[in-house]
C-alpha cells in the first residue's frame, strides 16, 4: 500500500497504469506511437510499445542489463542519465520495478539492436537470465504481468471499464498515441481503440456533444517557455455550470494548483 496506495482495486489497477506509463513516455519523447494493452484470461496483463526497448546493455555498477537493473531496483526508473525526467506521472516514481515486486509472476520481451530478448522474475526476484529467443526488424517492449494473490487478496479481477477510461484520458491527452484496450477473458470479449488526432479539443467535443454550444469550435491554444508545455482547450455552452479538467503530467489534478 506504501508504493501504490492500497492493495484493492484501485492498487491492482494502478499496475497497469505504471507499466503504461513507461510507454507513454517514451511515446512522450517521440520514439513509440502504438501502445497495446491485453487483459488475458488469468486477469494476467499485456503491455505492448513500439518504443526503442528497455535498454538491456550491462549496467556498470549493478553488473548486470540495465533491463533487469530498471526491473528490480526501486528508484531506478526508466531513465539513468538524471538529465531526462520521468515526464508522466506514475506510481511515485518508483516505477516497474514496483509492479514486478507485487506479481506472482512478470516477464519482459525486448525488441532491440536486431534481437529479442527474453527475462522472467517472479514476486519482484530474478528466475531467468536475460536471453535471446530470436530475431527481429522492429523494436519495442512487451511485459507480462500476473498481480501477486498474496498481495491483492481483495481482488485480482480487472475491470475492464476501469482501464478503458484511463486509457481513453491518456490517448486524449497525447495526441498521436494509438492505445489499443483488448479483454480476452471468457464471455467479456471486449476491444478499443483510443485515438484522438485533436487531443484535448477532442477531449472537450466529447464533454460537449450532447450540450448545446455557444461556439461550434474549441478555443485552443499551447505555448511552451522555459521548458514548460502548456495546453488549453475550452468551449463555452449555455449552461451556468462548468467543468473544468487541469491535469499535470497526464495526471488528473482534481485539486487544481497553479497550473489551473
Ligand atoms: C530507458 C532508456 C531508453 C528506453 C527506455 C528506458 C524505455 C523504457 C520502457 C518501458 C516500457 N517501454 C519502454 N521503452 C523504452 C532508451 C535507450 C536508447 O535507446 O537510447
Amino acid at each position: 500500500a506504501m508504493y501504490i496506495g492500497d492493495t484493492f482495486s484501485r492498487g491492482l489497477h494502478h499496475l497497469v497504469y505504471e507499466v503504461v506509463d513507461n510507454s507513454v513516455d517514451e511515446a512522450m519523447e517521440g520514439y513509440c506511437n502504438k501502445i497495446n494493452v491485453i487483459i488475458n484470461e488469468n486477469n494476467s496483463i499485456v503491455v505492448i510499445d513500439n518504443g526503442r526497448g528497455i535498454p538491456v546493455d550491462i549496467h556498470k555498477t549493478e553488473k548486470k542489463p540495465a533491463v533487469e537493473v530498471v526491473l528490480t531496483t526501486l528508484h531506478a526508473g526508466g531513465k539513468f542519465d538524471h538529465k531526462t525526467y520521468k515526464v508522466s506521472g506514475g506510481l511515485h516514481g518508483v516505477g516497474v520495478s514496483c509492479v514486478n515486486a507485487l506479481s506472482g509472476y512478470l516477464e519482459v520481451e525486448i525488441k532491440r539492436d536486431g534481437k529479442i530478448y527474453h527475462q522472467r522474475y517472479e514476486k519482484g526476484a530474478t528466475k531467468t537470465k536475460l536471453v535471446v529467443i530470436g530475431k527481429t526488424k522492429s523494436t519495442g517492449t512487451k511485459i507480462t504481468f500476473l498481480p501477486d494473490d498474496t498481495i491483492f487478496q481483495e481482488t485480482t479481477v480487472y475491470s475492464y471499464d476501469t482501464l478503458a477510461k484511463r486509457l481513453r484520458e491518456l490517448a486524449f491527452l497525447n495526441k498521436g498515441i494509438v492505445i489499443c484496450l483488448k479483454d480476452l477473458r471468457e464471455g467479456k470479449e471486449k476491444d478499443a481503440v483510443f485515438e484522438f488526432k485533436g487531443g484535448i479539443v477532442s477531449f472537450i467535443e466529447s464533454l460537449t456533444k450532447n450540450k448545446s454550444v455557444i461556439h461550434k469550435k474549441p478555443i485552443y491554444f499551447r505555448k511552451e517557455k522555459e521548458g514548460i508545455e502548456l495546453e488549453v482547450a475550452m468551449q463555452y455552452g449555455d449552461s451556468y455550470s462548468e467543468n473544468v479538467f487541469t491535469y499535470a503530467n497526464n495526471i488528473h489534478t482534481t485539486e487544481g494548483g497553479t497550473h489551473l
